[in-house]
């Protein structure tokens, strides 16, 4: 096994539109575990940080406008592969062309509002978490039913 903490934000369009449950739901279901949360309005200069790597493109701008708009819900979200795993639960960028199946080609039709954030890789997990949430905000525990998730 490979247990990884991966960085999931529902976006404000996903708070605004009364999705949170539904799209937390995917997570659980899946078999992962919570392992942080917050509700919070994201400052300007968190978010700028947070999409840093997308800064001078032509979105960015609107990016910025959109996540510090209203409300998120950032979540830390553990499991085996969990990076990897959130990144295909949640689909493709553009909601008309990610795989029904997933949370954005379910929920969504938009490229910019597109519902979710999940960390893409080990390293930007590793930065984001780090950004969004202090060590101590991360709660370690077990769920019992995860003996029916994982073979022993
Ligand atoms: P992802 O969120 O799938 O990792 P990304 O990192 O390439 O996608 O871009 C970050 C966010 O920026 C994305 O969730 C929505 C927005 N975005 C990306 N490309 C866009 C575009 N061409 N037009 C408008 N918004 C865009
Ligand atoms: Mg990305």
């Amino acid at each position: 096994m490979q247990m990884e903490t991966t960085l999931i934000i529902l976006k404000p369009d996903a708070v605004q539109r009364g999705l949170m449950g539904k799209v937390i739901t995917r997570f659980e279901d899946k078999g992962l575990r919570i392992a942080g949360a917050k509700l919070m309005m994201v400052p300007r200069d968190l978010a700028e940080r947070h999409y840093g790597e997308h800064k001078g493109k032509p979105f960015f701008d609107g990016l910025i406008k959109f996540v510090t708009s209203s409300p998120v819900l950032v979540l830390a979200i553990e499991g085996d592969e969990a990076i990897t795993v959130c990144r295909k639960l949640i689909g493709a960028t553009n909601g008309k062309k990610a795989e029904a199946g997933t949370i954005r080609g379910d929920l969504g039709l938009s490229g910019g509002m597109n519902l979710v954030h999940g960390s893409d890789g080990p390293e930007s997990a590793q930065r984001e978490l780090a950004l969004w949430f202090k060590e101590s905000e991360l709660v370690r525990y077990q769920k019992s039913v995860e003996a029916w998730v994982y073979e022993a």
